[in-house]
């Protein structure tokens, strides 16, 4: 059964390697799982669109009859899928979902808190406020990840995939060089062939749809 992953069919360049479909590529390359890529329209979202993801936002994954929105969710499917996403073992198992939905719920809020006010709204008093709020999380990632290769049960998981795409975007904005240990996590694990993959597969999609 080949996963069919939604994505729109334009960005604009800021966004290029950043849209979230590049998660659930990453996951698929990881597993060796089959995906095909479809898109819908960014400028004109369908009722299709809307019934599949009611919030008009993408990913979206296929899988037969089933359609799931949320990258964190199709993660979770996909680590249902493929041991090599996700331990079998139950406490590395819940190690690894926490860790997920910590990158998610904890990490990645403030982190868009900041690309918004910056990129979005331009707006310097509000990227006041969130800077200090992300650093703080930052900082308190640090003694998590220091000596570790991994965020979550010793190997590589679907939290990897969240917590190293939620810092690429925080080193996007300029944040993350500060923190030398965060930095290199990102580095390390972005450096695997199915992350390479999948981000030039993204590059390669919107630079023909451009
Ligand atoms: N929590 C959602 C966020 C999805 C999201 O923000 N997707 C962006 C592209 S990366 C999007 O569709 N933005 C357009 C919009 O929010 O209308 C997820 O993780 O899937």
């Amino acid at each position: 059964m080949t996963f069919v992953i939604t994505t729109y069919d334009w960005v604009p360049p800021f966004a290029v390697g950043y849209v979230r479909d590049l998660r659930i590529r990453w996951a698929c390359e990881e597993a060796g799982l089959p995906y095909r890529i479809e898109t819908t329209s960014v400028r004109e979202k369908t009722a299709q669109h809307f019934a599949r993801q009611p919030f008009g936002q993408v990913p979206i994954l296929r899988d037969g009859d089933l359609s799931l929105f949320e990258s964190g969710a199709i993660l979770l499917y996909l680590g249902e899928r493929a041991e090599t996403l996700m331990p079998r073992d139950a406490a590395a198992r819940a190690e690894t979902q926490q860790w997920l939905i910590a990158a998610l719920n904890t990490l990645e809020p403030p982190v868009m808190a900041m690309a918004l006010a910056r990129i979005f709204d331009q707006d310097a008093r509000a990227e006041e406020l969130a800077l200090p709020r992300l650093r703080e999380r930052l900082a308190q990632l640090v003694p998590v990840l220091e000596g570790r290769d991994f965020i979550a049960a010793g190997r590589f998981t679907i939290a990897d995939i969240l917590l190293a795409d939620v810092l690429r975007l925080v080193d996007s904005l300029g944040e993350l060089a500060a923190y030398p240990v965060l930095a290199a996590y990102m580095n390390r694990i972005t450096a695997r062939p199915a992350f390479r993959r999948a981000h030039a597969a993204q590059v390669a999609h919107f630079a023909q749809a451009a």
